[in-house]
């Protein structure tokens, strides 16, 4: 279902799917050419949980994020140019070339972290939160991480630490499935974890713990205002575990693209690859999404194809502008750090 949100509200979250979409596309090709090198990986297949959820938050609120962090950025208003160049190890990037694709932060839009230490930010989110209340500043912290975080020991020492105190922080579970399962919703218990439903783990802290569909963008955008108010109330951590299904191009260690994305594919998918088709046809959030938005005639698909033509200009400038950006001087590599 459609977050009910006014229309503008509503295209423009669509736009923002459509950059997270088009900007991870063309880093395929970039890492293929050897344009970037090192390990990446890509968040298509999450949008609707991502991009719904951080429109839920306020500007001043604190963030922290994962290896799969790009789509969380862009959700949250970072620069495409800026990240792209970032990722791209450059000058210009987001954090001047030195974090890459795994560690690039937004400290100005509230983005603190974000590690490829699996688990590691739900620690310090959970400090971060600590803080706010000490404070009394209203900021409100949101922990975006995956479902392999629940196997790690971090996590339910946070999960205890932020009941006790009543922490203002929402811990938001990005339960992506397994390499090559079927729906998320449907899948049995991981081979690696012995909690199942993972909410377990969280409610047996006193964690109020939800477990929603992350394809539905209505129905995450429901779950993640209704659970920021409550922390605003004071009432302490909430837990969302959002189930998607991995896209088929995250599937491998490296990231390929099955077909490019195109919102025409939202009504016809039978171009798409056979092993493949399935997910661009049930499970790819944009593109129910899309689907979504002219069923309640928000858009037609002329405009969806238009706001899709205007995201792929943008990216394809972002794309120029960090491969014209230069290296950091070798003198970068002592500055910003704290030892
Ligand atoms: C502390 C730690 N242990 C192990 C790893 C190796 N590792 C990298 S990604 C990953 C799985 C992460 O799964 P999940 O959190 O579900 O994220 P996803 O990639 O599925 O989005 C692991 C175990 C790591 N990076 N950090
Ligand atoms: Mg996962």
């Amino acid at each position: 279902m459609l977050p009910k949100l006014p229309r503008d509200n509503l295209l423009e979250l669509c736009r923002r799917m459509f950059v997270i979409r088009h900007f991870e596309e063309s880093l395929v090709p970039l890492h293929d050419k050897g344009v970037f090198g090192g390990h990446y990986h890509l968040y298509i297949g999450q949008e609707a949980t991502g991009v719904p959820a951080i429109s839920c938050l306020r500007s001043d609120d604190y963030l922290f994020t994962t290896h799969r962090n790009h789509g969380h950025l862009l959700a949250r208003g970072a620069e495409p140019k800026r990240l792209l160049a970032e990722i791209l190890g450059r000058a210009d990037g987001l954090n001047k070339g030195k974090g890459g694709s795994f560690h690039s932060v937004a400290p100005t839009l509230g983005f603190l972290h974000s590690s490829g230490v699996v688990a590691g930010i739900i620690p310090l989110s959970t400090g971060t939160a600590y803080a706010s209340k000490a404070l009394k500043n209203g900021r409100l912290t949101v922990c975006l991480f995956g479902d392999g975080s629940l196997e790690e020991g971090a996590a339910p020492e946070a999960f205890n630490l932020a009941s006790l105190n009543k922490l203002p922080v929402l811990f938001l579970c990005e339960n992506n499935g397994k390499y090559g399962a079927g729906r998320a919703v449907a899948a049995g218990q991981s081979s690696s974890m012995a909690a199942y439903p993972l909410t377990d783990l969280p409610k047996a802290y006193k964690i109020p713990a939800q477990l929603i569909d992350g394809i539905d963008a209505g129905l995450v955008h429901a779950t993640v205002s209704e659970a920021v108010e409550k922390i605003r109330r004071g009432e302490g951590p909430q837990f969302i575990e959002a189930q998607t299904v991995r896209w088929p191009g995250s599937e491998t260690n490296w990231p390929s693209v099955p077909h490019p994305t195109d919102s025409s594919l939202a009504w016809d998918v039978s171009g798409v690859q056979e092993k493949a088709r399935e997910w661009y046809r049930s499970c790819d959030p944009l593109l129910v999404f899309a689907r979504e938005l002219v069923e309640a005639n928000q858009a037609t698909k002329d405009d969806l194809a238009s706001m899709e033509r205007q995201v792929k200009t943008e990216i394809a400038a972002a794309v120029e502008f960090a491969v014209a950006s230069p290296y950091p001087k070798p003198e970068e590599a002592e500055r910003n750090f704290f030892a």
